[in-house]
């Protein structure tokens, strides 16, 4: 049985067409650590607000091996308020300015195309755009002159709202038509294919149903042609398969690493590009663990395991 019959994507070690210009090419799935700017965020509830603990916790990151730091500051949570743009700025410059120096790959996770080009300017090499071009339409054309790559999330609406838009005849297919609308309408701006990464959205404008769907059907979103990120992270889907038996009350967020680190492995094997997470040590190793494992598929497939007693 090969790869494919499992509607497995394209694995990342090989495929040299799926990745992204001027990112690091370990022969495994990238490792990209969270280093949210803000005082609300929900999976780390602001502990890195202040940008010298932002700098400390990225530099934290890099030393436990990761390959991009993805700066935020800009709180996603189901219902947050946007910050003004002179805030975000003020939050995210100097952060990224100390981590590019350190020689991080810095994405910076920002829906604003303002916030975008000083990023960029102040060394960002990638930006992670969860409204994939939508929020702002000075966002693409900026992307397609600054030639850097560019994540593209399936998105539907302003944290604010985001949940009533929870509504799909098949979330899988849906999600997939319009990132494929996003991809078109990037192109369009003249941005350069391989510049574009794509990335489902999990838990935005998503039910925890929907959620599994999507990484049940990551193939499907692989088939776009793009490589594919991921962000699980903590994320409440997580806290409730993990909900306590006796209250049904959900795992907290800080609670939620070996979770992710699962959801981390199986997405890896399916061929991501890179998994966004805030556990980072744990997820490299598991990684690893798997590229190293996928490197026996084609011997496993070749000869297939016995089971005991057939
Ligand atoms: N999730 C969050 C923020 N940024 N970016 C991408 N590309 N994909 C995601 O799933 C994503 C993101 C929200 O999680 P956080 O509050 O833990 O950062």
């Amino acid at each position: 049985m090969t790869a494919a019959s499992h509607g497995a994507i394209p694995p990342c070690p090989g495929t040299p067409e799926l990745h992204p210009y001027g990112l690091p090419r370990p022969g495994r799935a990238l490792v990209m650590g969270v280093v949210n700017v803000t005082p609300d965020s929900f999976s780390d509830g602001g502990r890195s607000f202040a940008p010298e603990a932002a700098v400390a916790h990225g530099v934290a990151l890099l030393e436990q091996g990761a390959d991009i730091v993805d700066v935020g500051g800009e709180s996603t949570r189901p219902g947050a308020a946007r910050p003004p743009v002179e805030e975000e700025l003020r939050r995210v410059l100097p952060v990224v300015r100390r981590l590019a120096a350190a020689g991080a790959v810095v994405s910076v996770d920002t829906m604003r195309a303002e916030v975008a080009a000083q990023a960029l300017d102040a060394g960002a090499r990638l930006i992670n755009d969860v409204s994939g071009g939508l929020a702002d339409p000075a966002m693409l054309p900026l992307m397609a002159r600054a030639g850097t790559p560019y994540v593209m999330m399936h998105w539907r609406g302003h944290s604010a709202g985001m949940q009533a838009n929870a509504v799909y005849d098949d979330v899988v297919a849906d999600v997939v038509d319009e990132l494929r609308l996003r991809i078109d309408t990037a192109l369009e701006a003249g941005i350069r294919p391989d510049r574009l990464i794509v990335d489902p959205g999990l838990g935005f404008a998503k039910t925890p149903g929907h959620n599994w769907e999507l990484l049940g059907r990551l193939g499907e979103v692989g088939a776009l042609g793009r490589p594919v990120l991921v962000g699980a992270s903590r994320k409440s889907f997580l806290g409730q398969v993990l909900a306590d038996p006796a209250t049904g009350r959900p795992r907290p967020a800080r609670l939620r690493d070996a979770a992710t680190t699962a959801v981390s492995v199986l997405a890896a094997a399916q061929g991501v590009w890179c998994l966004r997470v805030h556990d980072v040590a744990a997820t490299l190793d598991a990684v690893r663990v798997t590229a190293r494992w996928g490197a026996e598929t084609a011997a496993a497939a070749r000869m297939p395991l016995q089971r005991v007693g057939a």
